[in-house]
């Protein structure tokens, strides 16, 4: 350790600091603004680009960037002379002059951390007029929009997208004043093998990469009197709506956000998580069917669209490994627009399947033609956690006050297996525990597979099914994912089953997520959440969900093999 003294106070911290890890062990707090420290995702960024995190070191001419200075043995070190101070301030009034000032109707209006440090650095005007740059707004495609001119070249977008998700489609081009942060040759980006992960938008402090907005288009189907609506929410809104109402991070949810999406004036308010019961019917089949049958192995998850179009892209000669099954969400329209519109007397092409998701790639899955029965698209539109806030919040919609409400029947019943889809891990368990019965023919007493569970970027588990060992992989962020899939390729994995999830922390870290601003923390507590939902729920296993029963009864036939289960639930991957 060493010892330095910030503000006139003493502390001791390990010799690898910087000089803002150790002002914040002293309690004292340095405005940064491009630092992104996400320890537990090993997501750090420390470009020092935006200079708001400037000290004074005693004996050095020059202010220090706190993020990017490494403490040594009697540093002496001021936070808050005038000089610093002023120096912050002037940073920030630089990126301001080459910045829209459009504040007021910005997508990040009050959740900006650029407007949030300028009103916390006391900037009171515009300084510096000079020369602006303007470019052209990139809304190629289906899920991200890029907007250059709100970049402030922190370079968070390219350590998400080059070291976390190794995709390598953001990079900083061209020289000083006409620096972009972009894909190679300035193309669009859905000229490029991005996977619209939103782990870039994720961690953007501005509006510079955004999701794709689609509350209007929401509106408009709801108020057009010959539709009827539907929505379903992903496993993951649950632990994550109630932060953009204030609430702590890992509030549950559920009960409020049926009753506010009833207040929306959806026709039917529905849960993906019966759509991931489904799934598991699907895919534990589709898992001892290939084990039975000396079929492709591993086996991986494939509800990830993130994940399948990394695959698709980066792994051309691997597109057999995943499982067939479409995603949850899909998987949920198709039924909707079949079986409960049959059940219902509605037609399907009056239908509107609305998915709310914490994700930004469902977009562009939805969009995928392939998926699509008879022309119609199984999903609709899908909304963003964020969006669906925005929406209640435009209806006036008091989610504090809302009572706990229950989601319609049929398609409204779920297990806690389906539940644990949110988290990384969670998929696989969710598997485990029906595969386990449907192998040994006997009940499963313990459910939690804890070994399943927890947050390292790469996981190894066997699981003992009575004398057969099933070793399972588990992989989050893309990076992790390319280890995996590399060892296949190489023939060196030995695993049965991989679940793999795009973001760090599966869903609950996904990119159309409440800002997390760079606090791990507030994943962990969305995940310590998922687990207690888990507990809650009567039901933990897929296949004792009683409506997913009944649906194959009455409709699908058997799991994997029936003629409309394999038809409707399935898809084929293509290079
Ligand atoms: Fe997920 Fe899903 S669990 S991808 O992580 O599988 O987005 O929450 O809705 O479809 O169920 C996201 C979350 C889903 C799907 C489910 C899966
Ligand atoms: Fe990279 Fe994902 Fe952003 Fe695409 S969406 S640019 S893959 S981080």
């Amino acid at each position: 350790t060493v010892k330095v003294t910030i503000n006139d106070k003493e502390v001791e911290v390990p010799r690898e600091y910087t000089i803002l890890n150790a002002a914040v062990e002293a309690g004292i707090k340095i405005p940064t603004l491009c630092h992104l420290d996400l320890h537990d995702l090993k997501m750090v960024n420390r470009t020092a680009s935006c200079r708001v995190c400037m000290v004074e070191v005693e004996q050095r001419p020059n202010l220090a960037p706190a993020c990017a200075t490494p403490v040594n043995d009697g540093m002496v070190i001021r936070t808050d002379s005038l000089r610093a101070i002023r120096a912050r301030r002037m940073a920030v009034e630089l990126l301001l002059s080459n910045h829209p000032t459009d504040c007021l109707i910005c997508q990040r209006n009050l959740r900006c951390e650029l407007q949030a440090l300028a009103k916390e650095l006391n900037v009171r005007e515009i300084k510096y007029t000079g020369k602006r740059n303007k470019y052209h707004l990139d809304t190629s495609s289906q899920a991200v929009i890029k907007n250059q001119d709100k970049c402030i070249l922190c370079r968070r977008c390219e350590t998400a997208c080059n070291e976390i998700q190794t995709c390598g489609i953001l990079s900083a081009l061209n020289r000083g004043f006409d620096t972009i942060v972009g894909p190679a040759f300035n193309l669009p980006m859905a000229e490029t093998s991005c996977t619209y992960c939103g782990q870039c938008v994720a961690v953007c402090p501005t509006a510079a990469l955004t999701e794709v907005f689609h509350t209007h288009k929401v509106w408009e189907e709801l108020h057009k009197p010959d539709k009827y609506v539907v929505v379903q929410v992903a496993p993951a809104i649950r632990v994550a709506l109630g932060e953009l109402f204030g609430m702590e991070p890992g509030t549950i949810v559920t009960g409020k956000l049926a009753a506010a999406l009833r207040r929306m004036g959806f026709d039917q308010v529905y849960d993906t998580e019966f759509g991931a019961d489904v799934t598991i019917m699907e895919e534990a089949k589709e898992l001892i069917h290939r084990l039975e049958n000396g079929g492709r192995l591993p086996m991986l998850t494939s509800c990830c669209p993130a994940w399948v179009s990394f695959i698709e892209h980066q792994f051309p000669d691997m597109v057999d490994v995943p499982s067939t099954c479409k995603s949850p969400h899909i998987m949920f329209g198709t039924i909707a627009k079949t079986y409960l519109a049959e059940k219902m007397g509605i037609d399907p092409k009056k239908m509107v399947v609305v998915s709310v998701m914490p994700c930004v790639t469902k977009k562009a899955e939805a969009a995928r033609t392939e998926l699509s029965i008879d022309d119609n698209d199984n999903v609709d539109i899908v909304i963003t956690t964020r969006e669906l806030g925005d929406m209640l919040k435009e209806a006036g919609i008091d989610f504090d006050k809302l009572p706990d409400e229950d989601f319609d029947h049929p398609l409204g019943e779920s297990t806690g297996a389906a539940t644990i889809f949110g988290t990384t891990g969670g998929v696989i368990e969710a598997a485990m525990r029906t595969a386990y019965e449907w192998i040994t023919g006997e009940t499963l007493e313990k459910v939690d597979f804890k070994q399943l569970r927890g947050m390292k970027g790469i996981r190894e588990a066997t699981v003992d099914l009575k004398g057969q060992e099933i070793k399972i992989g588990i992989a989050h962020g893309l990076g992790n994912a390319r280890q995996m899939l590399e060892d296949i390729r190489n023939g060196k994995s030995e695993f049965h089953a991989i679940e793999i999830m795009a973001c760090p922390g599966g869903c609950i870290g996904g990119g159309g997520q409440p800002y997390h601003y760079g606090n791990d923390e507030i994943v962990k507590k969305r995940q310590e959440a998922i687990y207690k939902e888990d507990e809650r729920k009567s039901i933990r296993k897929s296949h004792e969900n009683p409506e997913v029963i009944k649906l194959y009864e009455e409709y699908l036939g058997e799991p994997y093999y029936g003629e409309r289960a394999h038809n409707l639930l399935h898809t084929k991957f293509e290079a």
